[in-house]
């Protein structure tokens, strides 16, 4: 399908603040009107999918279907090639406290600590590369949906570095780049990110641009 976002109020289905800002900014030259999914109170759906595109699905259709507002949502995560892609679709889940200390909400050290730890245990020579994946899925509250999908590769480093960004910036470094995502300001993130490529699929596809 294609070109099919308008005028109406898209609602951003993520309860992730730092991933809102993001999608705002690259949303914003498209003027197009959003609210997001925790300003209208919509619950976050269980992520039980296998893959991104799952996941993305499952958020995108939630909003949409109790909204009745078209829905964008994001399902993204780091796979690092070295552990087989992981954390992947579980990225979220290896920063859960309770997975380390029992008590709820999310510790981005202990979970960028954590790939740090298994990248140690295969020895000083492990291969660090890694990459970003992103899927956008826009679903209509008639059922239709597009999915797009983006990537930034790059590799990892420790100790974390830089404090923009979110989640696993301080560890990853963009290919061709010595500096990690958390050392780039917003434009300079967004000109490069796994965000970004999704977003210009999209962009290309429902704006013509
Ligand atoms: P929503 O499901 O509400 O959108 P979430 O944080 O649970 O928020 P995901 O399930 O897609 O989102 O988890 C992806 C995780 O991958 C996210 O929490 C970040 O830690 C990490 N991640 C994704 N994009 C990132 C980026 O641009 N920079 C750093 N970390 C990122």
């Amino acid at each position: 399908m294609s070109g099919r976002l308008g005028s109406e109020t898209l609602v951003i289905a993520t309860h992730n603040a730092g991933k809102l800002k993001e999608i705002g900014a690259l949303l914003a030259p498209y003027g197009i009107n959003c609210i997001s999914a925790g300003s209208l109170g919509l619950p976050e759906p269980a992520e039980t999918g296998k893959t991104f595109v799952d996941n993305a699905l499952i958020k995108a259709r939630a909003a949409a279907e109790s909204s009745g507002l078209p829905a964008l949502a994001d399902d993204s995560g780091l796979c690092v090639d070295a552990l087989q892609g992981r954390p992947g679709v579980y990225t979220a889940d290896w920063a859960e406290r309770q997975w380390f200390e029992g008590k709820p909400g999310r510790d981005w050290y202990l979970a960028m600590g954590k790939v740090e730890g298994l990248l140690a245990g295969l020895g000083p020579d492990a291969d660090r590369s890694c990459h970003f994946a992103c899927v956008l899925a826009i679903a209509w509250p008639d059922g239709e949906h597009a999915v797009y999908e983006g990537r930034a590769m790059g590799t990892l480093t420790w100790p974390p570095r830089g404090t923009m960004g979110f989640g696993y910036d301080p560890v990853f470094v963009p290919k061709g780049e010595t500096r990690t995502f958390a050392e780039h300001d917003p434009a300079e993130k967004h000109a490069i990110s796994h965000r970004a490529d999704a977003f210009a699929k999209l962009v290309a596809e429902q704006f013509g641009a």
